[in-house]
């Protein structure tokens, strides 16, 4: 988009805001909306024009189909059951109650989707998908910035909550499962991805998903539903605020990938084309984790997407298959190799908001006597592990200056660091790659004394087989 375009976008824009602020969100009431040469297409008077102008506005048609484009797959609810829906999510632990599954929208607006090939789309191969739009059109490339359809279905009384807007075209799944006697807690995986992103952050389209458990909404984030106005890197359009959020500043940046190829993100940045998803949504969220408690006997999941204050502009949420589960998503666990070849036990790391977890476990009849951990977000053998963590002279990593470090005495077969995220060199995002060297002196009775390392590549390919792995944090 060149300068005079954007331009044009944000006169259009800042005249449709000072539209809506005169009128709340009554947007039919408002002349500036819809009556700017926009078809309507729907027959009705007033389809919002909006930045997106080039929009594509798609009907629903009727049926729709399993559809191959390009290495995507997707079948939507004209073939599928709502049941065979909530079964791709189960994962251990859980079973569907049969006959519960239930679905509320527009059968185009819900369905299985795959990626295939090297495509690393957003963090999830395949799963369930929900969209305010055809889930068909969630398929790369992005090719517009506002993908479209516009169902005219009505919204939901939840989602209008949620959201703070009226919203519309509202697609939900319901189904109930239990959980063996002793579980206390469900998790899946999921992706909110939308092409409000980047134009309509802090605006009164702040698409919305819910995921009730057994009526409270866990989709949360600082405890505000995920949405795009609470999860985005700002809006260049909004510098100074928008007539719904004086602070337009970003939120939560570190969750979200702008994949808007046009729109600039609040700090100019374009995202180059070799970088581009493969999907059309502008902008999306990295994987989040949904955790709940659960009842014993029967809980009920409601999940549920809509778009705010119209029709268009499609957002979507994507579930992992099989990511509905009584255990919490994997850690990262390598093995605890001793004296270069023998297994002593595993180093596995976790992360949450605020800190990553790394736990040594030894086994087989070893313990720990000494651990020494280093991490960074450097590549090894650059910045801080040159300045910090390499011993000069040698050439070799030494273990004795890494930032944690602890002399078990007694020693012991478990031990976990916690490690706060923030006082990593350079801080870390999610989707950083965190550079892990975990060390170990280690005993057992008859193998003795050894040293240990968590495995995964050398940290000096000519030097001594000191190792470090890698973690993507979450
Ligand atoms: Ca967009
Ligand atoms: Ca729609
Ligand atoms: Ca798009
Ligand atoms: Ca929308």
């Amino acid at each position: 988009m060149g300068a005079k375009q954007l331009r044009a976008v944000r006169m259009k824009v800042l005249a449709v805001v000072a539209c809506a602020a005169a009128v709340g969100i009554a947007i039919g009431g408002c002349t500036e909306w819809g009556l700017v040469g926009e078809q309507d297409l729907l027959g009705h008077v007033a389809v919002p024009e909006r930045a997106g102008a080039e929009k594509i506005v798609r009907f629903d048609s009727g049926a729709l189909h399993p559809m191959s484009i390009g290495d995507a797959t997707f079948e939507d609810l004209t073939i599928l059951s709502p049941e065979e829906l909530a079964q791709r999510l189960i994962g251990e632990g859980v079973t569907i109650v049969p006959g519960s599954a239930s679905y509320a929208g527009s059968p185009q607006a819900a369905g299985v989707f795959a990626f295939t090939g090297d495509h690393d789309v957003m963090g999830i191969s395949s799963g369930v998908i929900l969209s305010s739009g055809r889930i068909i059109d969630v398929v790369g490339p992005n090719t517009s910035p506002g993908i479209t359809t516009a169902f005219d279905l009505p919204g939901d009384p939840d989602l209008t909550a949620l959201a703070g807007f009226e919203t519309n075209d509202a697609a939900i799944l319901e189904f109930q499962f239990t959980v063996p006697e002793g579980a206390d807690m469900v998790y899946f995986e999921y992706v909110f991805g939308s092409e409000e992103y980047n134009e309509y952050v802090y605006s009164m389209f702040n698409d919305v998903f819910g995921f009730w458990l057994n009526g409270v909404n866990y989709a949360l984030v600082e405890g505000d539903p995920v949405s795009v106005n609470a999860i985005n890197n700002g809006n260049f359009l909004y510098p100074t605020g928008s007539p719904y959020y004086p602070d337009t500043s970003p939120r939560n940046p570190c969750l979200y990938v702008n994949n808007d190829p046009t729109n600039a993100d609040i700090n100019g940045y374009l995202v180059p084309e070799a970088e581009l998803r493969y999907t059309e949504m502008d902008g999306f969220t990295v994987v989040l984790v949904f955790e709940a408690p659960v009842e014993p006997g029967v809980n009920t999941l409601r999940l549920a997407i809509a778009d705010a204050s119209d029709h268009i502009l499609d957002s979507a949420v994507f579930i992992k298959e099989g990511s509905l589960s009584i255990t919490p998503p994997a850690a990262k666990c390598v093995n605890l190799i001793a004296g270069q070849h023998i297994l002593a036990g595993t180093v596995c790391i976790e992360n949450d908001d605020t800190n990553a977890y790394v736990t040594y476990t030894a086994s087989d009849g070893w313990i720990l006597e000494e651990t020494h951990l280093a991490l960074s977000a450097d590549v090894p053998g650059e910045g801080e592990w040159i300045t910090e963590h390499w011993q000069n002279r040698s050439g070799n990593p030494a273990p004795g200056r890494f930032p944690y470090s602890h002399l078990h005495n007694p020693s012991t077969s478990e031990f976990t660091y916690i490690v706060p995220l923030g006082d990593i060199s350079g801080g870390v995002c999610a989707e950083d790659t965190l550079f892990v060297a975990a060390h170990a002196v280690v005993r057992e009775e008859t193998q003795g004394t050894e040293t240990a390392w968590g495995e995964g590549t050398r940290l000096v390919p000519k030097g001594n087989w000191a190792m470090y792995f890698d973690y993507v944090v979450r």
